[in-house]
């Protein structure tokens, strides 16, 4: 399913959160080596530049209803980047920016056909405006795409759900809000917390995830950064301690490439002015680069 380009589509979405700096992922990455790498692994890359994100710079202190209608332009322009890139027979990959620019991106490439999704994440992304703490809606991009919240945003790009409960498992699940536990057991998605891979191991966490995907022919990978321990990934905006260790982040990579369903990728939450000398954006590409085919041996 991977075809043989790689298409890189930055999106420095920063409304759906607090923190400044998450707009500068895209660049960040990319400076990172993430074109070099692909080309290294035999793709061909090209890079269609960062979708504009309107009103960012003015993001300091604004509300959850003065950011709403910019979220969904954003997500609204993702979409087509997404549906296009899908349309040329390319496989795009999405750096944010935020979690909540997943609504334009996974709305796009299922614009066609369905894909299943692995969210890869401290958090459930499961609110709802009526749940949220925070009413930040990176925390509801999961739920949203489901159907649940907003409907500017549920409709973004195509009207209604964009995704099944059944098509879609979450991995590296730590940090949830009360009420948003309840949404996500009643939501049909398979989730994988971080005891279960304490118990089970990556290994079997993986096995049940592909058995739970098993009848989608493409999958799609949405990976925040937060998933992964701050050892290796520090620059994001809401860390949770005990997060997945670099050897199961990439073992989960290499095992969802052995699937040849691989479709397209998001890239999510890496913030340089809270990250280490680029580390978050430098696991982020080794992530990659495994998830496309780089092997050990
Ligand atoms: N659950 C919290 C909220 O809804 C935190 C979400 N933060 C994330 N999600 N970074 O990936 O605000
Ligand atoms: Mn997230
Ligand atoms: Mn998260
Ligand atoms: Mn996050």
């Amino acid at each position: 399913m991977t075809t043989q380009k790689i298409r890189i589509i930055g999106v420095p979405m920063d409304l759906g959160q607090q923190h400044r700096g998450v707009d500068m992922g895209p660049v960040a990455i990319r400076y990172a080596g993430l074109s070099t790498a692909l080309r290294g692994l035999g793709y061909q890359t090209e890079d269609m530049g960062n979708v504009t994100i309107p009103g960012h710079y003015t993001l300091t202190g604004t509300s959850y209803a003065e950011r709403l209608p910019l979220i969904c332009k954003a997500c609204e322009a993702t979409y087509r980047l997404a549906r296009e890139a899908v349309q040329a027979a390319t496989t795009p990959v999405f750096l944010g920016g935020d979690h909540s620019a997943a609504i334009g991106s996974i709305g796009g490439v299922t614009h066609d056909r369905p894909a299943g999704v692995i969210w890869i994440d401290a958090h459930g992304d499961f609110n709802t405006p009526e749940t949220s703490e925070t009413c930040n809606i990176h925390g509801m991009a999961l739920a949203i795409l489901l159907g649940q919240g907003p409907p500017e945003l549920v409709n973004a790009g195509r009207p209604g759900p964009k995704l099944r409960g059944d098509q879609v498992a979450l991995i590296g699940v730590r940090d949830l809000d009360r009420r948003e536990k309840q949404l996500i057991r009643e939501s049909g998605c398979t989730v994988f917390t971080m005891r279960d891979i304490d118990e089970i191991g990556m290994s079997g966490v993986l096995r049940a995830t592909l058995q739970a995907l098993a009848g989608m022919d493409r999958l799609h990978v949405s990976l925040d950064m937060d998933s992964i321990d701050a050892n290796e990934a520090p620059g994001v905006g809401t860390p949770v301690p005990g997060g997945l260790t670099y050897r199961e982040a990439q073992l989960l990579m290499e095992t969802i490439c052995d699937t040849g369903k691989i479709c397209s990728l998001d890239i999510m939450e890496t913030n340089p002015i809270l990250d280490i000398s680029n580390r978050t954006a430098r696991t982020a590409v080794a992530l990659a680069a495994s998830l496309f085919g780089k092997s050990i041996l």
